[in-house]
């Protein structure tokens, strides 16, 4: 059992991310028991999901272009995405195997119409928090394990806003899979071990 001032952090393992799901990473659900495991070994277990309100302005439909077509935000450069996790749909609940019991806390993100949230900590404004941080805080919570989907987008975004806030920081790569598009997983693994995210 690992102290309980290390957290597992599970990104996203929801419906719509799976094969089958409206923006299915590939393996996505191949995850799943290596996540069940992993929950038995730390006192502290948090879930995020990605939960977006019909309209939301990172959906290419509401944008009337392409999907995986990028577009200018206020805040900086939005990838365009298939209509995903609307909030109280079936494709935004987690994997139908995934252990949700064990968590102590699950934060959602991406409710903000205007936003889009790949980190479980800011907006992708990088100034919003979600109030996880706070969270963490709160419980003298210093180490972080994170697992999920996808690794080159939330799961990156997360493990490199946690280390810039100072935690220390390692992802379960053989518990994550990635979007993968135009070598985006070989740039996030790059940007993640230049902040000294560890890689297990
Ligand atoms: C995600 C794209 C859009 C993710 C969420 O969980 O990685 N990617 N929304
Ligand atoms: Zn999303």
């Amino acid at each position: 059992m690992k102290p309980n001032t290390n957290a597992l952090i599970v990104i996203d393992v929801q419906t719509d991310f799976c094969p089958g799901g409206a923006l299915a990473v590939a393996g996505g659900d191949e995850i799943v028991p290596a996540i069940n495991a992993m929950m038995d070994d730390f006192a502290v277990c948090i879930l995020t999901q990605d939960w977006h309100p019909a309209g939301h302005s990172s959906f290419a439909s509401t944008q009337g272009a392409d999907p995986f077509s990028e577009t200018q935000m206020p805040y900086g450069p939005q990838m365009l995405w298939p209509d995903h996790c609307i909030q109280g749909s079936s494709g935004a609940q987690f994997h139908p195997d995934l252990r949700t019991d064990p968590a102590d806390l699950i934060i959602r993100k991406g409710y903000n119409p205007a936003i889009d949230s790949y980190s479980a900590f800011f907006e992708n404004d990088h100034k919003t928090p979600t109030g996880l941080h706070g969270y963490l805080q709160t419980r003298g919570i210093t180490h972080l394990t994170m697992a999920g989907l996808a690794t080159d987008y939330c799961v990156q975004f997360s493990a490199l806003d946690a280390a810039n806030l100072g935690y220390d920081v390692e992802v379960v790569m053989n518990a994550c899979r990635a979007i993968d598009f135009g070598g985006t997983l070989d740039a996030a693994i790059t940007t993640m071990r230049d902040v000294k995210v560890r890689l297990v």
